[in-house]
């Protein structure tokens, strides 16, 4: 591991909880992994593991309170949904508070909830990572997602949305629109 990327973890750990920075290395290690599968640079998607939930242990309250102070504009479901908007405040803070240039891993930060259309190899591998690290196992099939992944990261891509999107119409959580069109893209027909 490069030294950016070991200052980045150590000042990651404390900003999350226990669970949730080793949910982080997972992402992280499953990233640098399938960069090396698809000959992209590991050390480029290891900080952007380590990254991709930087503020998901920032409460409710103060989340829309630094969106405000950021000029952070919101959606009408991440008006009601705040567990949504870790994602965009956290490339925010990944850009101004650690200092990161890199687009590609500030938009696989932001997009890595909701995807989006047209992701780059580096926003589907944090994509499909955070679905697949060692400390997920409640979702269906992970077994075969985690082989896809290895071997068309599209076809996994794929296979987590219409996942999600099932998930989804069996709960009561609103769908966020870049959801649908991240759906829409990568699985319809
Ligand atoms: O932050 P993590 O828990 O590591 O993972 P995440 O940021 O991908 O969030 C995962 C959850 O987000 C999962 O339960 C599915 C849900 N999700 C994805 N797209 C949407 C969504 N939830 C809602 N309400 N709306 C969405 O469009
Ligand atoms: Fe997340
Ligand atoms: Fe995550």
């Amino acid at each position: 591991m490069n030294s950016n990327n070991k200052a980045i973890k150590k000042k990651i750990k404390k900003l999350l909880d226990n669970e949730r920075y080793q949910h982080t290395l997972g992402v992280a290690y499953t990233a640098a992994a399938l960069a090396m599968r698809y000959r992209e640079d590991p050390e480029r998607l290891f900080t952007a593991g380590l990254l991709h939930d930087c503020a998901k242990n920032i409460s409710n309250d103060e989340k829309y309170a630094l969106c405000k102070k950021y000029k952070i504009a919101l959606n009408e479901v991440e008006k009601k949904a705040p567990y949504l908007l870790h994602a965009k405040l956290g490339a925010y803070i990944a850009e101004h508070d650690f200092g990161i240039k890199d687009k590609d891993i500030i938009n696989a930060v932001r997009y890595h909830t909701t995807g989006r259309p047209g992701m780059s190899l580096v926003e589907k591998i944090i994509f499909t990572a955070d679905y697949i690290e060692l400390n997920r196992n409640e979702a269906p099939g992970l077994t075969d997602i985690r082989e896809l992944a290895f071997t068309d990261i599209d076809l996994a891509v794929r296979r987590i949305l219409i996942d999600t999107l099932d998930y989804l119409s069996k709960g009561s959580r609103p769908v966020d629109p870049t959801t649908k069109e991240t759906y829409d893209y990568y699985a319809k027909s």
